[in-house]
């Protein structure tokens, strides 16, 4: 198909080839009344790679959504029995994002307003039917590709690339601002500049993955955002005792952890500052960090609540 295809360029074939390898494991969704065009569509795309299933009708489609994971893509008619494409969209759009679900509108009316309709109702994109094959790939591709590029985006506007955990910016874009009762919790490793100056900076960075991975593991519901260096800030909204006895437990697990770094074995240890209150955030991260000078100067490897 694509040698036969006079209007692929070398330029459009590698993106393309990335496209196709990037599809595998995407799930596409095709709501169709008629079989006719419903196969057909379903034979486009799994030519690009992509897993399809199908639906008859909207009111098909928004079941089909709710049982399945996954579905990166929607293509759907318009006319359909039970529920039309554009109503179908404008549901779909309550729950998934156009950077989650991509949808390409189809029609074979002559209504030329149906682009607009289909735009506003929240489609990525809109073909008339009968489309040219190439400008349904190309359209394909292009709202895969933005997907793909804003998820992209978002992760590293929001992570920490080197332990993967959340930065300060998602911390405070993520945390309710109204006045509620917050756990927050400041972590620091202790000596770390020793570590670094024993071991190196990749030994540094080895022992910052497994800390921060020691973490998360035990805060699976709460907010843990690398703040700087080897700073850690918490946010739990739940049971004080628990976040408590919880950080009590990290800090044991990371007292008695040896890492493993090329023929060596690291020990570190941390400093917690704890604070509960129904307070303002900036005023609660201060007090932790208060709480986190008064565990350094108290010897370490503690807990200061
Ligand atoms: P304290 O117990 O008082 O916290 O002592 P410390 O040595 O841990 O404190 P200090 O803040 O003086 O040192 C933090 C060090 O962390 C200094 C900096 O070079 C190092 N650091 C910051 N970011 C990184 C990083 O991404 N990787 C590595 N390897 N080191 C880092
Ligand atoms: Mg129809
Ligand atoms: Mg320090
Ligand atoms: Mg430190
Ligand atoms: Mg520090």
């Amino acid at each position: 198909y694509l040698l036969k295809d006079n209007a692929t360029s070398v330029a459009y074939l590698i993106p393309l080839l990335q496209r196709l390898k990037a599809n595998i494991g995407h799930k596409a969704l095709v709501v169709e009344d008629s079989p006719t065009i419903r196969r057909y569509i379903c034979q486009l795309l799994k030519k690009q790679n992509l897993t399809v299933i199908e639906a008859e009708n909207g009111e098909q489609a928004l079941a089909l959504l709710t049982t399945t994971d996954n579905i990166s893509l929607i293509i759907t008619d318009n006319d359909m029995p039970k529920k039309d494409g554009i109503s179908m969209i404008q549901e779909v759009r309550h729950q998934y994002h156009r950077n989650d679900i991509a949808i390409l509108g189809l029609s074979a009316s002559n209504d030329h307003t149906l682009t607009a309709q289909f735009l506003k109702a929240g489609a990525n994109d809109f073909l008339y039917k009968p489309f040219n094959q190439e400008e349904f790939y190309c359209r394909i591709h292009h709202m895969l590709n933005i997907k793909d590029n804003v998820k992209q985006l978002y992760k590293m506007a929001n992570q920490d690339t080197l332990t993967g955990l959340w930065n300060r910016r998602y911390f405070f874009a993520n945390i309710p601002t109204t006045k509620t009762w917050k756990n927050i919790a400041m972590i620091d490793i202790d000596h770390f500049k020793t570590v670094n100056d024993t071991y190196g900076h990749d030994g540094g960075d080895a022992v910052l993955v497994t800390i921060s991975k020691i973490i998360a593991a035990h805060f699976s519901e709460a907010i843990v955002a690398r703040f700087g260096g080897e700073e850690f800030c918490i946010y739990y909204h739940g049971d004080p005792d628990v976040f408590l006895q919880t950080l009590e437990l990290v800090r044991t697990r990371i007292e008695t952890l040896t890492i493993p770094y090329r023929k060596a074995h690291i020990k570190v240890t941390i400093s917690i500052g704890v604070t509960y209150a129904c307070n303002s955030l900036d005023h609660l991260i201060k007090q932790a960090d208060d709480k986190l000078y008064l565990a350094k100067q108290q010897g370490r490897n503690c807990l200061v609540q």
